[in-house]
C-alpha cells in the first residue's frame, strides 16, 4: 500500500497581499504527476485545503479540478478539515463523492470516519479526524472532563472502539485496544497490543488528524504562517498516537516527524518568508511486510522561489538591471528586501517594481552613528516629563535620520498646541465625573506619553535598548498594499491567517 501525504494547501491564500493561484495551480498540476509516478493508492489531504472558511470562486474551482484529476486516476483519496476550513462547507456534497472514492470528514459529529482498503498484506484502516478543539466533542461526552485539546483528541481516539461497534468483533477488539493504549504512554507495546488484537496480524492502522502535536522535550518546527498560538491548550502529546502504524498530520507548515511513524507533510509551498529555508514537497508512504510505514519526501514544482535580498537601493536596482539584461528569471522571485540605506529614499517599491515585479515586502534597516541618538527612544522615567513635541522630535529623528527642521518643529508645536487646547476645553466643559475616570490633566499627558512610545515600539524599533556597540541598528517594516489587492474576491476584507 502506497499513500501520498499532503497537508496546508491553503488554497486562495494570499502572501503579503499576493495571490498564490498559480503557484498552487503549478504544484497541484505537479502532484498529479507525481501520482502518474508513483502510482499511490491513495492521497490524503490532511487539513487546510482552503486558506478561509469561505474560499473564493477561484479556489473552489482549483480544488475541483484538482479532484477530478485524482479521480479519472482512481485514486482514493482522504480528506479532512483543518482549522483554517468550513467543516460544513467543505463536506458538502460528500455522500456523493463517496462513490468516486473521496472521502471528505469535514464536522466531528461523535464518530470518526473509516474507510478500510487492502493489499496483500492485509487491511489498512484509515481513521479521518477533523480539526477539533474541545467545544467540538464535549456533547459527545458529556461524562467526561475535557479541558484541553489533549483531552478531546484522547476522548474521540477511545470511542472508536463504540463507532466500531457494528462492524464485527475482530475489529471491536482491535478498537478497545486503542482504547487501552490511548491511555498508555509506551509506544512498542501499543503497538504489539494492537497487532496482536487485530483481525491478522497484519491489520494496519492510519489516523488523518490536523493538530497541534508537540512531544515533550523537544521543539517543533514552527512557521509564521501557521495560526499564532497562545498557550498550551491546543497541544496534542504525540504519545497519543502510539497505538496507530501511520499518523498523517496536518497543521504545522513546515515537513516533520515527532515519533516514528508520525509526521507532518507541511505546507507543498513556503506560505512565508519565516520558510525558505524548508524543504517542501509531499510525503510518500510505503508499508513494508511488517507494517512499519518508510516514509520520503517528493519535491512539487514551484512557479516562484521565495527568498530574501539586502542592499542600498542603488545597489538592488543595479544588480536587477543586470538581471534583466540577462534574462534571468529569478528576478521574478518572491522577494523580501531589506534596505540598508542611510538616509530615507524615495518611492523605493515601485523603482524596485521595475526590475523584481514580485517583490512582497520591504524592510528597512538604517544604520546611525551612536551619536545620532541614544539607543532608547525613552527613558520610562523620562515618559511623564516629556511633552509630546519632543517624543515626536525624537521619534522623527528615529525614522528618518534627520532632526526636525525649525519649519517643522514650528508646525509640531502648532499641532500640539492646537490639541491640548481643544483638551483643555472639552475638560472645562466636562463634569466632575471625566475628573473622576481619568485623573487629572497632568496624569493624562502622561497617558499620552505612554500610548505614543508603545506604539512606536510597535513599529518595530528592534535591539537591545543598552547597546554599547558604536552603531545601532533598527528596522522598521512597511507592508505596501496594491488597492486592488485590498478586498478578497466575496468582498470582505482579508484578515490574518
Ligand atoms: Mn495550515
Amino acid at each position: 500500500m502506497k499513500l501520498i501525504h499532503l497537508a496546508d494547501l491553503h488554497l486562495g491564500k494570499r502572501v503579503h497581499e499576493v495571490s498564490m493561484m498559480e503557484d498552487q495551480r503549478v504544484m497541484l498540476d505537479s502532484v498529479i504527476d507525481l501520482c502518474r509516478r508513483e502510482q499511490p493508492d491513495v492521497v490524503i489531504i490532511a487539513g487546510d485545503v482552503y486558506d478561509k472558511p469561505i474560499p473564493s470562486v477561484e479556489a473552489i474551482n482549483l480544488f475541483e479540478s484538482f479532484l477530478l484529476a485524482l479521480s479519472a486516476l482512481d485514486k482514493t483519496v482522504l480528506i479532512i478539515a483543518g482549522n483554517h476550513d468550513s467543516g460544513e462547507r467543505l463536506s458538502f456534497g460528500d455522500v456523493f463523492f463517496k462513490k468516486e472514492g473521496i472521502h471528505i470528514a469535514g464536522v466531528f459529529d461523535g464518530a470518526l470516519d473509516e474507510v478500510v482498503l487492502s493489499d496483500e498484506h492485509g487491511d489498512v484502516v484509515f481513521y479521518l479526524l477533523p480539526f477539533i478543539r474541545p467545544m467540538h466533542v464535549r456533547r459527545f461526552f458529556p461524562e467526561e472532563e475535557i479541558l484541553s485539546t489533549e483531552d478531546a483528541v484522547r476522548c474521540v481516539l477511545r470511542s472508536v472502539g463504540k463507532s466500531a461497534s457494528t462492524s464485527g468483533d475482530a475489529v471491536c477488539e482491535v478498537d478497545a485496544s486503542i482504547k487501552e493504549v490511548a491511555r498508555s504512554t509506551n509506544e512498542g507495546a501499543g503497538r504489539r497490543v494492537l497487532h496482536s488484537a487485530g483481525k491478522s496480524s497484519s491489520t494496519r492502522h492510519v489516523l488523518i488528524a490536523h493538530q497541534f502535536v508537540t512531544r515533550s522535550g523537544s521543539a517543533v518546527i514552527r512557521s509564521d504562517s501557521e495560526t499564532l498560538q497562545v498557550g498550551t491548550t491546543d497541544q496534542v502529546d504525540v504519545s497519543l498516537f502510539s497505538a496507530f502504524d501511520y499518523v498523517a498530520l496536518g497543521h504545522l507548515h513546515g515537513a516533520q516527524s515527532l515519533a516514528e511513524g508520525v509526521w507532518y507533510a507541511g505546507s507543498p509551498l513556503a506560505y512565508s518568508f519565516s520558510e525558505i529555508g524548508q524543504k517542501k514537497g509531499a510525503l510518500v508512504v510505503e508499508f513494508g511486510s511488517d507494517g512499519s510505514p518508510i516514509v520520503r519526501q517528493e519535491p512539487l514544482a514551484s512557479l516562484h522561489t521565495m527568498r530574501r535580498a539586502r542592499g542600498t537601493l542603488d545597489d538592488l536596482l543595479c544588480a536587477g538591471k543586470t538581471l534583466e539584461r540577462s534574462n534571468d528569471p529569478s528576478r521574478e522571485d518572491y522577494l523580501e528586501m531589506t534596505l540598508t540605506d542611510r538616509g530615507p529614499v524615495a518611492d523605493p517599491m515601485n523603482r524596485l517594481k521595475v526590475y523584481y515585479p514580485n517583490v512582497m515586502r520591504l524592510v528597512f534597516e538604517r544604520v546611525h552613528e551612536e551619536t545620532d541618538h541614544k539607543d532608547a527612544l525613552v527613558d520610562s522615567d523620562d515618559l511623564g516629563k516629556l511633552d509630546p513635541a519632543a517624543l515626536f522630535a525624537r521619534f522623527f529623528e528615529l525614522q528618518t535620520g534627520r532632526p526636525l527642521s525649525e519649519l517643522e518643529h514650528n508646525i509640531v508645536a502648532d499641532a500640539v498646541k492646537s490639541a491640548s487646547d481643544a483638551y483643555d476645553v472639552n475638560a472645562d466643559s466636562a463634569s466632575v465625573s471625566l475628573e473622576n475616570d481619568i485623573g487629572s490633566s497632568d496624569e493624562v499627558n502622561g497617558d499620552t506619553a505612554v500610548t505614543f512610545a508603545e506604539s512606536v515600539s510597535d513599529n518595530s524599533i528592534s535591539g537591545n535598548a543598552n547597546t554599547s556597540s558604536s552603531t545601532h541598528q533598527r528596522e522598521s517594516e512597511q507592508t505596501f498594499r496594491d488597492p486592488s489587492y485590498e478586498l478578497s474576491d466575496d468582498g470582505t476584507p482579508e484578515g490574518g491567517t
